[in-house]
């Protein structure tokens, strides 16, 4: 996720917390040992493929083994909470879901990403795992093929970068 350049956070400010309160927690972002569920959907899935690129791009950075990787794929991105479910209560550590939802002429787009969106939190709320939305939501085809670029500015990517740092950050003391 991007934010502007007017929307940053201030790192000084960021650092000096530690000084000002008991504990300023963040999870790291070190993969070792994590089993990660990827939930993939078909529709759009030139677009979906491309994202999962950047998940298994990420996972080796982040020394995520392959073995602990386990990919399944459903019909679409309204089938995805589902998926993530059985993922989250078949112990994996954190559930990736990878969806492209591209708005066209009908009203579809808005049931199909609102439900996706509300049922995987919905999941992540249920089972206290991260459950992370790495499901594209444009307005058209150039902009599903930006986000999903290889390189920086992949969302798959960023989606496994998001899965190991919540588990970790929910790993750590007090929390964990
Ligand atoms: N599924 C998607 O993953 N992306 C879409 O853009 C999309 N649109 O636009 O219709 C879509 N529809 C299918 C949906 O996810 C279900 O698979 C289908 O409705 C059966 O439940």
């Amino acid at each position: 996720m991007t934010s502007s350049d007017e929307t940053l956070l201030d790192l000084d400010a960021f650092a000096a917390l530690s000084s000002r309160v008991g504990k300023n927690l963040e999870g790291t972002h070190d993969g070792r040992g994590l089993r990660i569920g990827v939930a993939c959907a078909r529709f759009n899935g030139g677009i979906t493929q491309r994202l999962l690129d950047g998940v298994l791009e990420a996972a080796g950075r982040l020394g995520v083994d392959k073995a602990d990787l386990v990919v399944a794929w459903v019909p679409g991105a309204y089938e995805l909470p589902l998926l993530a479910k059985a993922m989250a209560g078949a112990g994996f550590d954190a559930v990736i879901a990878l969806g492209a939802v591209i708005r066209g002429e009908t009203t579809h787009y808005d049931f199909v990403a609102g439900e996706c969106a509300r049922g995987l939190q919905d999941v992540s709320l249920a089972s206290g795992k991260p459950v992370i939305f790495g499901v594209l939501t444009t307005e058209n085809i150039p902009q599903a093929l930006d986000r999903s670029v290889a390189g920086p500015g992949n969302k798959g990517a960023e989606a496994l970068e998001t899965a190991v740092e919540m588990v970790r950050l929910l790993r750590s003391a007090p929390l964990g």
